[in-house]
C-alpha cells in the first residue's frame, strides 16, 4: 500500500552531515554505500509515492562513477535531488 503523502518529511532543516546520517540508517545490507533499493526504502520512509521511479533517477544523478551504487562520497551529489525532488531542506 502507497500513501502519497509527505507526512513525514523533515519540516527541520538538515545540514549535508544531518542528511548523510539520515541516509545511512536505510544501509540495509550495511556495505557502506546505497543501493537503489537502499534509496528507495529511504524514499518511501518520508511517505512518498513513486518511489521506485524517485530511487532509480536519485541513483543516476548522483552516482558519479557508474556503479550503481551511491558511494559516501557520492552521498552529497545526492543533496540537489533530495532538496527539489523530494522536497527535504538540507544547507550546504
Ligand atoms: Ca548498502
Ligand atoms: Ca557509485
Amino acid at each position: 500500500m502507497t500513501f502519497c503523502v509527505y507526512t513525514r518529511v523533515k519540516k527541520k532543516t538538515m545540514t549535508v552531515e544531518d542528511f548523510k546520517t539520515w541516509l545511512k540508517q536505510f544501509d540495509a545490507d550495511g556495505d557502506g554505500r546505497i543501493s537503489k533499493n537502499e534509496l528507495r526504502t529511504a524514499i518511501r520512509d518520508l511517505g512518498m509515492c513513486f518511489t521506485t521511479w524517485k530511487a532509480r533517477k536519485g541513483v543516476r544523478i548522483a552516482d558519479a562513477n557508474g556503479n550503481g551504487f551511491l558511494d559516501e562520497n557520492e552521498i552529497e551529489g545526492l543533496v540537489e535531488f533530495a532538496k527539489n525532488k523530494l522536497g527535504m531542506k538540507i544547507q550546504g
